[in-house]
């Protein structure tokens, strides 16, 4: 007799995609009231005459099909073009307070944004005004600022090539090169790490690359959510007899098995293709050791006779090679098979496979990043492929999966906090100023000097940080320390609730969807995706309201108001006609050569990678391997209440927007309030499936308040001494000074934690509370 679950939670034993998907897209559409609407605005997702979809940075296939849009893209573009709308009316009836006791979810479902806002402290109310006087008051309010290093210049992913490049000159022309970035929360390892193995921040393999792979190493991500168009490669490598290992903790459906919304035989005959080959289940955290692991077997098993590693390329294009191998000797398989969770003869097996292989690529996402060793697992991943000379060649190469849709070009573009001399230089000659020199805060820095008393101002373009950031005390703490803070933004979130001790704006603006009419007539923008393609990307539908603006004419507005003449900037002369803007950048980035040609191809163009043609752009000219920190010893192994948390994605959130609070491929319907264990260690811990347990951090950073309360214990397939929940319910644990300390990306997913039983479940309303930002987050009863 199959086993009784607690409420909301099920098996689920079909493929991922299928008809569950198809029928999720309807449901997502309906919500928001636009059948007709969405289904014309997803016939243009990734066309080339279309916008590109806000959902993920994936690139788009040569011959765009007319379904180039995806489950979860499908609900983002809903989410946007949604029929409901938020203005004057709204926040007349809705105090602050008053929305602050809503869920997250609530909040954003509200609808979107019409009009410039200021928070009136008197009446606890946001209160519609005009474009002139916001402006006036934010310009006032950054101008008047003893050090423009008071301020700190959030961006969030979404926005354009183009809107990202006014900012940054805005920002620098202004002063200060802080930067507080959403890719600090995400890639940072891989834009860190990765100059110093290969000369250069980003992956190297573009699609095609995939058509010629033999294997492909899927470490700690999670397609099926987070980037359903790359389940199609996947399938297609899968079909025709590529080998696919994957590095999870948890078993994600979708990369055991899938089923083709696409394919008319899938669909019809319930037939899923296998993905994964092998499916290991590294411990949390356990890369580092797996990839060393790896890395031995596949040394040792290099003879004269049959030699495994890429002897010509190594000697050739790669230094440091003795020095890794030194390393990997001392390394004990007693202390890579304890850190790991794996079995010696697993790791060797993959060794195998991989030495088996003649092109492979290597592709991972956060289960990789957001660790304290964020960056030396991204550098080991380089090893790995180095080893064998799988960078640079046709199928081969390094693929990270990037977060939002244009997180990599604003990065590009030039919004970094640790610019390089040569930018700056550029900068100074372009334009004719002196750009600050000094490193600027990433979004851990810029907390905590919001928290500290030393930043007096923020703007947000875009985002949610109070909330998608580690510590909420801290960001709330933060937020309230404030004499400005400003909000770009499309919807309300839980961070524009956070009122500055001064003035608070909400500055209402287009998303990707939407027309962008100027001066100049209608504008396109630009992004750049995962694999360095750039291409336009063009709204067509009706803006929400007149008084809905584009981010560079926001942009723009502020500078305005803040510099007034400084830097001789023709601001209204770059928003009238965005090509005026791509002529810039290209005039300070060559690589974007012929930037407005290259953009009216379809498709776009794609930006030169030295490492992909074996140019090596680091200090020995050579490619180095990158000796990885000796295996952190695992606290819960000297503490066994200790377990290591990771923090996840469901299938119906987009960071912290909460579309709904399902869970499909994990069984979970209906809540978010749930801590996944295995079935042993829930036993172990002396409690049952269903039980309620407040979570509380442990060891270094353990703290009275770091205490995240109701949540219910489930079942699920998960190495021992691991469990996994949803961010952001379970930010409140992470302490805002654990992060990797080469990188600052904060370690969401290993986050030291004990249990203690809750209060019994008296069946009331449950809410997951977080400490010190009083309000609920998510109510578990819809
Ligand atoms: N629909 C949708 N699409 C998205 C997003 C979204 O929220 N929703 N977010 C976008 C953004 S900004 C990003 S960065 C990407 C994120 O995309 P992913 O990188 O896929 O993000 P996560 O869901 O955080 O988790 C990744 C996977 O890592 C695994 N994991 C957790 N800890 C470990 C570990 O220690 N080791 C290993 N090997 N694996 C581990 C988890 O089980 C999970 O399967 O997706 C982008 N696309
Ligand atoms: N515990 C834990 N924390 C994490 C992560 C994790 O895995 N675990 N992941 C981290 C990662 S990878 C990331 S990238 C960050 C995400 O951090 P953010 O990028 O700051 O967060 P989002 O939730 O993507 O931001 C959503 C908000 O963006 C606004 N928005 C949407 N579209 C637009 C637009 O077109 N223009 C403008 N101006 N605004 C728009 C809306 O107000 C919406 O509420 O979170 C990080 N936090
Ligand atoms: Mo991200």
């Amino acid at each position: 007799m199959p086993k009784k679950r607690p409420e909301g939670i099920k098996d689920y034993t079909g493929p991922a995609g299928g008809w569950g998907a198809l029928k999720a897209v309807a449901v997502a559409l309906k919500a928001q009231q636009i059948v007709s609407r969405g289904a014309q605005t997803l016939l243009k997702s990734n066309q080339p005459d279309g916008f590109d979809c806000p959902s993920c940075a994936w690139p788009d296939p040569k011959h765009s099909s007319s379904f180039e849009f995806c489950e979860n893209g499908a609900k983002a573009v809903a989410w946007e073009s949604t029929a409901r709308k938020i203005g004057a009316e709204f926040f007349a009836k809705h105090s602050v307070s008053d929305i602050w006791q809503q869920t997250d979810h609530w909040i954003e479902d509200q609808g979107r944004v019409t009009d410039p806002l200021r928070y009136n402290a008197a009446t606890d109310h946001y209160e519609v005004v005009t474009w002139e006087e916001a402006f006036a008051g934010i310009g006032a309010g950054l101008a008047k600022l003893d050090d423009p290093n008071q301020a700190e210049f959030y961006t969030s992913g979404r926005c354009s090539n183009e809107a990202a490049f006014l900012y940054q000159l805005f920002v620098r022309l202004y002063g200060t090169n802080n930067f507080p970035d959403c890719s600090n929360m995400c890639h940072e390892a891989t834009s860190v790490g990765l100059p110093k193995s290969i000369g250069i921040g980003k992956g190297t393999v573009s699609l095609e690359d995939f058509d010629h792979a033999d294997l492909i190493l899927s470490i700690g991500h999670n397609p099926g959510t987070n980037h359903p168009r790359m389940m199609a490669t996947l399938r297609e490598v899968a079909r025709r007899g590529g080998k696919i290992v994957v590095f999870n903790p948890l078993k994600e459906r979708a990369l055991e098995r899938f089923e083709s919304p696409q394919s008319v035989v899938e669909m019809a005959t319930f037939a899923a293709t296998p993905i994964a080959t092998s499916y290991l289940q590294v411990k949390v955290g356990g890369d580092a050791a797996a990839l060393k692991g790896i890395c031995k077997a596949l040394v040792a098993m290099d003879t004269a006779e049959a030699p495994v590693l890429d002897h010509a390329f190594i000697a050739e294009h790669t230094a440091g090679f003795d020095a890794l191998v030194a390393d990997l000797e001392t390394a004990e398989w007693a202390d890579i098979e304890h850190a790991s969770g794996l079995g010696r003869s697993d790791l060797e097996e993959v060794a195998r496979l991989y030495a088996q292989s003649k092109a492979t690529i290597c592709c991972y996402g956060m289960g990789i990043t957001q660790h304290r060793t964020g960056t030396s697992n991204v550098q080991q991943i380089a090893n790995l492929l180095l080893l064998r000379g799988n960078m640079g060649r046709p199928g081969a190469g390094i693929c990270p999966l990037r977060g939002h849709s244009n997180v990599q070009g604003d990065r590009t573009v030039g919004i970094t906090e640790r610019p390089s001399p040569l930018l700056l230089d550029t900068m100074r000659d372009v334009f004719g100023f002196e750009p600050p020199r000094a490193d600027g805060h990433s979004v851990v820095e810029s907390i905590a000097a919001m928290r500290d008393g030393h930043a007096k101002a923020v703007v947000c373009l875009g985002g949610n940080l109070a909330i998608a950031s580690s510590d909420p005390q801290a960001c709330a703490q933060g937020f309230r320390n404030m004499d400005l803070a400003v909000h770009i933004t499309t919807k309300l979130n839980r961070t524009h609730l956070l009122m500055a001790k001064g003035a608070t704006y909400i500055l209402p603006c287009l998303g990707r969807t939407e027309r962008d009419s100027q001066d100049g007539g209608v504008q396109a923008v630009t992004v750049e995706d995962s694999m360095s393609m750039v291409h336009a990307s063009r709204g067509f539908l009706m803006p929400p309201g007149e008084n809905v603006r584009s981010e560079p004419w926001i942009v723009a507005g502020i500078a305005k108001a803040t510099l007034g003449a400084k830097g001789g900037i023709d601001w209204d002369g770059y928003v009238a006609d965005y090509d005026r803007i791509r002529d810039s950048i290209e005039a300070v980035f060559p690589a974007f050569k012929d930037y407005n040609a290259r953009i009216r191809e379809p498709g776009g163009f794609h930006l030169p990678n030295s490492a992909a043609e074996r140019i090596w752009l680091t200090d020995t000219k050579k490619a180095n391997f990158i000796v990885s920190p000796k295996l952190e010893e695992d606290e819960s192994t000297r503490d066994p209440s200790v377990l290591r948390l990771t923090t996840l994605r469901s299938h119906d959130q987009y960071n912290t927007t909460i579309y709904a609070l399902d869970d499909r491929y994990r069984g979970v319907f209906g809540r978010r309030d749930v801590l996944f264990m295995n079935a042993k260690e829930i036993a172990r811990l002396g409690f049952a499936e269903g039980d309620v347990i407040d979570v509380t951090t442990a060891l270094e950073f353990k703290r009275a308040d770091r205490i995240v309360q109701g949540l219910m214990l489930v079942e699920h397939e998960l190495p021992d001494n691991c469990c996994a929940s949803y961010y952001p319910e379970t930010q409140p644990l992470i302490a805002l000074e654990d992060h990797d300390p080469q990188s600052f990306t904060p370690s969401y997913k290993s986050v030291p934690v004990q249990i203690r039983r809750a209060g019994a479940d008296d069946g009331a309303e449950r809410v997951v509370a977080r400490a010190g930002v009083a309000g609920r987050l998510t109510s578990v009863k819809a």
